[in-house]
């Protein structure tokens, strides 16, 4: 396996990209009904076998149990809720916690934001009344996290990643999951998390073309979505779907596969996520799957070193979300997760979308530092750190009005 590491432009090796719109057997797409009857079935075929493996469907035993509703939450700003999403089979159940913050002078439904997050729902916000999660969280210094637990100091730790206020006076409501809810982000075989649930009678892992981490995350935020189609206070047709890296990988593939989420928006998602492949720059499928062996389907395992045998790359994940409006965010320091290469996937998704008529994305070349597109594709590239910070929010904020007309 070779684990080397390229951050030169000039060391980028050449490569051809496949065509999103040619099929298997060569026939040109060039309307809607071609794509979504044939082409797109086909793309996801490859992108569920090779790279993130299949996931079950909705489950026929889940129940919806209401934890908390506080309608003065924030200062009086909003409504906490909070909301046990239960899925049972197999003799065991899965519980995802929804926390929920709705703006209280907009009018209903509204418009939501959905993202999972690292440290458990208690770390977005300061709030003392939200649950604390009771799972196994990872490691963080500073974070309050003892033996593998969050404890009162662990409140609002993460909270620079997302400035609820903000989002509430936006006229948007913010829904979390902890990841580690659908499954606890290290490699213990998949006998935690959502996997057991659904194993064949003998099945002890999932099998070669199943389901890994994100697989899990990317259908916890289905399930979720479930949720919201019964909470009549949301607007289940504008429903925004994002993720910052490792979640941000979730997010795109929960947005590829369900088209209930309306957007879908990757903060500097990288290899996995919204970088291409065969750039080989940053972390390449070797490197990813050495260190998170658990995040992808086994079946990925044969592309170590293997780039250019994929029969796709990572601009057809976002073809896959085509016509819906997608963004993709970077950061100029963040080279690990190559911001060209999730410029270029931007790009590459491009035909797709202008196949259906969308503006797709507007840009030819790369755009300057801090120069956002707003388009049907939108991207940016920021100064700074891989991170998820304000100004990402407020891009995405502004997307999101551009394309639901949402202004308070
Ligand atoms: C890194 C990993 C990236 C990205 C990141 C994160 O260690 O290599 O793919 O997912 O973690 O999630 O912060």
């Amino acid at each position: 396996m070779d684990l080397k590491i390229n951050f030169k432009e000039t060391k980028v090796p050449e490569y051809n990209l496949p065509d999103p719109l040619i099929c298997l057997d060569g026939t040109k797409v060039t309307d809607k009904n071609q794509w979504f009857q044939k082409r797109r079935r086909e793309i996801f075929d490859l992108f569920e076998h090779h790279i993130y493996g299949k996931m079950p469907g909705k489950s026929e035993k889940m129940s919806f149990e209401i934890r908390s509703i506080n309608k003065n939450a924030l200062k009086g700003i909003a409504t906490r809720k909070e909301i046990s999403v239960i899925i049972e089979k197999n003799q065991s159940e899965a519980k995802l916690d929804i926390l929920i913050y709705l703006p209280n002078f907009q009018p209903k439904p509204i418009a939501n934001f959905i993202f999972l997050n690292f440290y458990g729902n208690h770390s977005i916000h300061q709030d003392p009344n939200i649950m604390l999660s009771k799972q196994w969280i990872p490691k963080k210094i500073g974070y309050g996290i003892f033996k593998h637990r969050a404890t009162e100091k662990s409140r609002g730790m993460n909270s620079s990643k997302c400035p609820v206020e903000f989002i509430i006076d936006r006229g948007y409501a913010l829904s979390t999951i902890y990841s580690g809810d659908i499954d606890p982000d290290f490699d213990d075989g998949f006998q935690n998390g959502a996997h057991p649930l659904f194993y064949k009678k003998g099945q002890t892992k999932p099998a070669p073309d199943e389901w890994g981490s994100i697989g899990a995350w990317a259908w916890g935020l289905s399930r979720a979505m479930d949720y919201f189609e019964t909470d009549k206070d949301i607007d289940n047709n504008r429903v925004v779907v994002m993720g910052h890296s490792r979640l941000g990988k979730a997010a795109l593939w929960a947005g590829a596969a369900d088209p209930r989420f309306a957007i879908v928006i990757s903060n500097e998602s990288g290899c996995g996520g919204a970088a291409l492949f065969r750039r080989k720059f940053g972390e390449t499928i070797s490197h990813i799957n050495y260190q998170f062996p658990h995040w992808f389907c086994e079946n990925f395992k044969k592309y170590n070193d293997k780039e250019y045998e994929l029969p796709i790359d990572q601009h057809m994940i976002i073809s896959l979300i085509a016509p819906r409006p997608v963004y993709i965010g970077s950061a100029e320091k963040d080279l690990w997760s190559d911001p060209r290469g999730e410029f270029l996937s931007a790009k590459h998704a491009d035909p797709v979308y202008k196949m259906m008529g969308t503006e797709g994305l507007k840009a030819v070349e790369m755009p300057e530092i801090n120069q956002p597109i707003l388009s049907t594709i939108g991207y940016h590239i920021r100064e700074g750190e891989h991170d998820i910070l304000k100004y990402d929010w407020e891009r995405y904020l502004d997307f999101a009005d551009y394309h639901f007309s949402n202004n308070p």
